[in-house]
């Protein structure tokens, strides 16, 4: 069983997420996805509008998706990747170079960022 991982908040899904967790799980034979806590946001500079119950539940509604579990730190991702066996690290381009560190622990992958679409757009058009 090849195991990816990634993370995120998640918040308001849109297209840009589905196409991120869909070539992700493509990629393998199981996604499992770190999902930022509501209090890990807030130290992200990120406030969410659904909690993270909320977006947990939505996650895993999602084909795709098989495992979600809560992203509360920086530092929980080697014991992430050690507790899943995970194969592949993936997270949008958006993070490229960032999460290097993690290869000798699995391959470590970007992939392009879906454009025009975010969470922050969203939430910018319903309070105009
Ligand atoms: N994403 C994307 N295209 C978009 C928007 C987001 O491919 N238009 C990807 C991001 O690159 C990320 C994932 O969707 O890989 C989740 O995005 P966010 O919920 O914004 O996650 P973020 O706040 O970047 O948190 O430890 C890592 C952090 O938890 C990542």
């Amino acid at each position: 069983m090849k195991t990816i991982i990634t993370y995120g908040t998640f918040d308001i899904l849109h297209v840009g997420h589905i196409k991120l967790l869909r070539r992700a799980r493509e990629m393998g034979s199981r996604l499992v996805v770190g999902l930022s806590s509501d209090e890990f946001n807030r130290g992200k500079h990120k406030s969410s509008l659904l909690n993270y119950e909320n977006r947990k539940a939505v996650l895993e509604s999602i084909r795709w998706v098989d495992e979600v579990f809560p992203e509360h730190t920086w530092e929980q991702k080697v014991d992430d990747i050690r507790r899943y066996s995970a194969d592949i690290f993936v997270m949008g381009h958006d993070w490229e170079g960032k999460f290097d560190f993690l290869s000798p622990y699995c391959e470590v992958c970007y992939l392009p960022r879906t454009p025009d679409v975010s969470t922050t757009q969203i939430k910018q058009s319903l309070t105009r």
